[in-house]
């Protein structure tokens, strides 16, 4: 029979036990392997039950995501989850581990459906900009009312065992081998006589505010469609038949599978995967990596110490005197209790990393035992080298040096050492216990199985890693630079800060450019125009409007006043009337009449700022490939996730149509905008980003 469906029978009941690994995707095979084993045991007089279990870590993990936009082939899931359900026999789910998706949908086709306590069940779908599209918005209604149905598809949660019992989703809860106490829960219910249960033959859900409830997912959703079409889907099913209600849902799905943001949101769910499958590192052993040493206790420091701690390393982390050392140690006792409230770890486990895991010392001996450390004081070359010389001198053979620079050439770095192999580049974003990215930064001479270990580590803190290559700034501040500048040029030209921001997160970013200036502190800025001053080329337009506010010490959100005032204690900002003042005085100056720039506009010119650069970043080797660079301005930069990456929007747009842009842009500006050798290359030969994702994946 099927090679990814194994048939068995235990007296009366059929036994379909998927063994597709990794995770039991619903591929053709599977889907005809099913079908084909349900026709099997109705033709079977002895068999008076169907059990459906999972081999391996999951029972279903949905669909197969790799078989989208690639033509239909049949059975489809919506008809295999009919056809289950249609069965004379009484049909069984027997789940562990995760049921997601086309899997749960699966699950409720079947009659019954029993869980292991640690399962989880939920409908991911609007995470890669789908809705369920096999009765998932039918049938789930049908179960636990509307709303909690809406909840689940907008949200795409994973339910805990015990809340899906709650909810009606799962019958019963057993512990055990999910294949016997299977066995065992079918055959209680043949002798119990119990019915089969046809979850489409039950009560439309009741009606709600669907509007209302439409317009708040949207609202959430910042541009994110997916979640919407859900609502719809669930109206349906309380609104028309349970065969029309399925008509409405395979249109809605197929509207979405269609869309741009699905296509976004699959490239990001495969890259953020491949991102740190690296050929050259298989089979490359990284070093022991049980004790890191972290120099310099700030924002970033105690943000990465307590990242390792959350990850049970133990952490020796260096202050220069016993003040800085107690503020430190205050710092990441906050972000630990944090996590003890959010769940995140237990009491015990809270204590033990505060007590023992954790050291904070003035002195660098401390640190001669550490597998490898981490520096993370103030980003000025004489100050990183002298602590990577007092590191040389310190650390024991093999330990690795790292310096979170976030755009100092890290080759300059590890020349200050005995051991340049051993030297990398780890750069974190703040706070480095919660943000999701990490640059993995390799110089000319770091060793391969360094760059394992800069990997591993990165594994380990459950971080996304990726890839840089040594330059100012490396992947992610490089092209936030550029994209800043574009910002700053449309400003100058007329475009009000204000204006730009609310445009971009019309977009979908989480913030706009200014609004993340103040947060990140103005003073960053204003030292890297200063510092970057002496080797600019002069054709560079440079504003400098927002430097006289930092004259003035304010940076921002810290200060209270940036391009924004804050109120102390309170979230909310408004514009600051200084800005367009000082902005007027600068255009003034440069004798710039001030135009219009439509939201089409504004977007138009960041985005294409930022791929024209991306693109540069991918020609000179820095990112490996195309993807790597969506993948750092999605987990490090806010970019909204439904649109891919700015690489990936520029694919979905057309390269034509964005290099044409850029020529145009560059009429104005030669300098700035001069387009990227890559960029030009794929729109003469026809080809995109994405192929050249796929040529490096072979
Ligand atoms: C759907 O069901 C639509 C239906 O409603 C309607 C259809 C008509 N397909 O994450 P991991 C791969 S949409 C193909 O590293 P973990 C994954 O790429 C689907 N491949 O492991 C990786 O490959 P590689 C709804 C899949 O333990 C490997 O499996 N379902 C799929 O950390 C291991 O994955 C979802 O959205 C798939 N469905 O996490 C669930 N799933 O080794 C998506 C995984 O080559 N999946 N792979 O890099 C997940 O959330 C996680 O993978 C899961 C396991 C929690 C299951």
């Amino acid at each position: 029979m099927s090679d990814v469906i194994s048939y068995s029978t235990s007296g009366p009941v059929a036994i379909l036990r998927i063994q597709n690994p990794p995770v039991n995707a619903l591929s053709q095979a599977v889907r005809q392997g099913l079908s084909e084993a349900m026709d099997r045991a109705e033709a079977d007089v002895e068999i008076k039950a169907v059990l459906i279990v999972g081999e391996g870590r999951a029972f279903i993990a949905g669909a197969d995501i790799t078989e989208f936009g690639k033509p239909p082939m049949e059975p489809n899931l919506p008809d295999l989850c009919t056809r289950i359900e249609a069965s004379p026999l009484v049909v069984i789910a027997s789940m562990h581990g995760v049921t997601l998706g086309g899997g749960l949908e699966v699950a409720l086709g079947a009659h019954y459906r029993i869980a292991q306590p640690t399962a989880r069940v939920g409908l991911p779908e609007v995470h890669l900009g789908l809705l369920p599209g096999a009765g998932g918005t039918q049938r789930l209604p049908r179960l636990t009312g509307a709303e909690k149905a809406i909840e689940a598809v907008t949200s795409g949660r994973q339910i805990k065992a015990d809340e899906a019992r709650e909810m009606g989703i799962i019958d019963k809860i057993e512990e055990g081998d999910p294949q016997e106490v299977g066995v065992a829960y079918a055959m209680d219910l043949i002798s119990s006589g119990a019915p089969r249960r046809a979850i489409s033959e039950m009560a439309a859900p009741s009606s709600i505010d669907w509007d209302a409830t439409y317009d708040g997912v949207m609202k959430k959703g910042r541009g994110q469609i997916s979640g919407g079409a859900g609502v719809r889907a669930v109206q349906a099913a309380s609104e028309l038949s349970f065969a029309d209600g399925m008509a409405a849902e395979r249109k809605l799905f197929t509207e979405m599978l269609a869309s741009d943001q699905s296509k976004g949101m699959i490239h990001a769910f495969f890259n953020e995967r491949a991102v740190s499958n690296l050929p050259e590192l298989k089979g490359v052993a990284p070093r022991a990596l049980q004790s890191i040493g972290v120099i310099g206790g700030g924002t970033m420091g105690a943000g990465i110490a307590t990242a390792a701690l959350l990850a049970q390393m133990e952490v020796v982390l260096i202050e220069t005197g016993e003040a800085q050392a107690a503020a430190a140690r205050g710092r990441i006792e906050g972000s630990l209790s944090g996590a003890l409230k959010r769940g995140k770890i237990s009491q015990s486990q809270h204590d033990a990393l505060v007590t023992s895991a954790l050291t904070v010392a003035v002195n660098y001996d401390s640190l001669s035992t550490v597998d490898l450390v981490i520096e993370a004081v103030f980003e000025d070359m004489a100050v990183k080298k002298e602590v990577f010389g007092k590191l040389d001198a310190v650390c024991k053979p093999g330990a690795i040096l790292a310096s979170n620079t976030s755009y100092l050439d890290v080759d300059e770095i590890a020349a200050a050492t005995s051991r340049p192999a051993d030297v990398i580049g780890l750069h974190f974003f703040s706070p480095a216990h919660i943000m999701k990215l990490l640059e993995v930064v390799v110089a000319d001479k770091t060793a391969i199985d360094v760059v394992a270990t800069g990997f591993e580590l990165g594994k380990r803190l459950g971080k996304i890693s990726v890839r840089a290559g040594v330059c100012d700034g490396f992947i992610g501040n490089r092209i936030l630079a550029h994209y800043r500048t574009a910002a700053d040029h449309m400003v100058l030209d007329g475009a009000s800060p204000y204006q730009i921001d609310r445009a971009l997160t019309d977009f979908g970013f989480a913030m706009g450019p200014f609004a993340v200036a103040d947060l990140a502190g103005l003073d960053i800025g204003w030292m890297t125009r200063k510092r970057k001053a002496a080797g600019r080329h002069p054709d560079e337009r440079v504003p400098t409007y927002i430097d006289k506010l930092c004259e003035e010490g304010h940076f921002g959100r810290k200060t209270g006043e940036g391009y924004y005032l804050y109120e102390a204690g309170s979230h909310a900002s408004v514009p600051n009337p200084k800005i367009p003042v000082l902005i007027a005085d600068e255009q003034a100056a440069l004798e710039i009449t001030p135009r219009d720039f439509s939201d089409e506009e504004i977007v138009t010119r960041y985005m294409c700022a930022m791929v024209n650069e991306a693109a540069k970043v991918v020609e000179e080797g820095i990112a490996r490939r195309p993807a790597d660079v969506d993948m750092v301005l999605l987990f490090g930069y806010g970019f909204p996730r439904f649109r891919g990456g700015p690489l990936k929007w520029a694919d979905l747009q057309g390269l034509d149509k964005v290099l044409a842009n850029i020529e145009r842009f560059a009429q104005e500006d030669a300098w700035f905008w001069k387009p990227s050798a890559l960029l030009e290359q794929l729109v003469t030969s026809g080809r995109s980003f994405d192929d050249l994702n796929r040529a490096q994946a072979k």
